[in-house]
């Protein structure tokens, strides 16, 4: 359509009038795309790749893929062939950019501007990192990191550990950990990290990583700049330091995606709708407020229940009269953490859960 800017090659299957492009490597769902479906369209998904998108050509044999497993007392290679006939598990889970929402902070910080669309609901199927490291004879002791590699081919003359995406969590979380190789029922694309991803339930999305192709257990986190530097919450006025605390778990979020100042619909009765999760915990309440956050009523969760590591759909029936309306939701998940009234600053803008921040403003007639 005339206007509309092409999809990178990489993502042109997408619909692109669901996303923003911030940049080749930057795709956002609008808003006003989030349904109430529980699971995000492939096609609506935001992609975000740190480095450009590897050649197709690493999916033309997917199960020829090989991971190096590093770590574990029987440490090998193992193709994507093999990997599959070890275990297979499936799970939803919210994939999230930790700086979704940074669009919201008022000081501006370098990165994307995304406001709620690095986000979506995701089922993923692959086999328990726990089932590969069995078989390997189990993690050596004294290795409390879990530090997964990006495949991508890095750029001759640079430092490598300057580039690659290479991230660390500690190794427990390898209890509910994937090495996947499909996304919502399809094996994954390249844009999102095929033929093989590390899924870290419940973890912001930097440390979900594509076109894995070695997962190490190690004594220290990784050195690489992304994990040394990179992701790291540093207070304002500061420098990115690894003694700063890193983007490893999601915190407690929700928004509202319908109405919307877009479509704001009429006055009179509406029901106001949107997503709420976790990070490690699942969703326990969603408020929502019509008056900016002065008062507050328990909103329903509707829908199926897929687990902590999926979003919930909520909605409130409400009237609403003519005239401008500041309509906000918070949510609480089952270990009690209430979604924040304001953003942590930092410098990177990362794990933005402010309630005043994700408000939405209608004016009705
Ligand atoms: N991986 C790799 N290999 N590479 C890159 O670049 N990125 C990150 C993750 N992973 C990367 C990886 C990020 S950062 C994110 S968010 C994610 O991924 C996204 O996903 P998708 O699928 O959506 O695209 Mo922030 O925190």
């Amino acid at each position: 359509a005339a206007g509309a800017k092409p999809l990178p090659a990489y993502a042109a299957w997408k619909d692109a009038s669901a996303l923003i492009q911030h940049s080749s490597s930057t795709l956002e769902t609008k808003r006003s795309v989030f349904g109430m479906g529980l699971i995000t369209p492939s096609e609506q998904l935001y992609v975000r790749n740190n480095l450009p998108a590897p050649n197709a050509s690493i999916l033309d044999d997917r199960e020829a893929w090989q991971l190096e497993v590093e770590g574990v007392k029987s440490a090998r290679s193992l193709s994507l062939r093999e990997l599959k006939t070890l275990g297979v598990e499936t799970l939803t889970m919210v994939l999230q950019c930790s700086g979704n929402g940074r669009g919201f902070f008022p000081s501006k910080p370098s990165g994307t501007p995304w406001t709620v669309g690095a986000a979506g609901c995701v089922v993923w199927t692959g086999v328990p990192v726990r089932q590969v490291v069995d078989l390997l004879g189990g993690v050596l002791p004294g290795h409390g990191f879990m530090t997964g590699t990006g495949g991508e081919a890095l750029p001759a003359g640079l430092d490598p550990k300057s580039i690659v995406v290479e991230r660390s969590v500690p190794a427990q979380a390898m209890g509910e950990a994937l090495l996947a190789w499909e996304m919502n029922g399809q094996p994954i694309s390249l844009a999102h990290g095929g033929p093989l991803r590390l899924i870290v339930p419940g973890y912001q999305g930097v440390n979900q990583i594509k076109y894995i192709k070695r997962l190490a257990f190690t004594a220290q986190e990784s050195d690489a700049k992304i994990m040394a530097h990179g992701y790291r919450i540093s207070p304002p006025g500061s420098k990115a330091d690894p003694s700063q605390p890193s983007v490893l778990e999601m915190v407690v979020k929700s928004w509202i995606n319908s109405p919307l100042a877009e479509r704001p619909g009429v006055a009179g009765p509406v029901q106001i709708q949107g997503v709420a999760f976790g990070g490690l915990h699942g969703i326990k309440r969603v408020e929502v407020s019509i008056d900016g956050g002065k008062t507050w009523r328990d909103a329903r969760l509707v829908g199926p229940d897929l687990g902590k590591y999926a979003w919930r759909q909520f909605a409130l029936a409400a009237k609403l009269a003519p005239g401008s309306h500041t309509l906000v939701s918070r949510a609480t998940d089952t270990a009690g953490n209430v979604q924040p009234e304001q953003r942590m600053e930092n410098v990177g803008g990362y794990n933005n859960n402010s309630w005043a921040d994700h408000a939405v403003s209608v004016t009705l007639a």
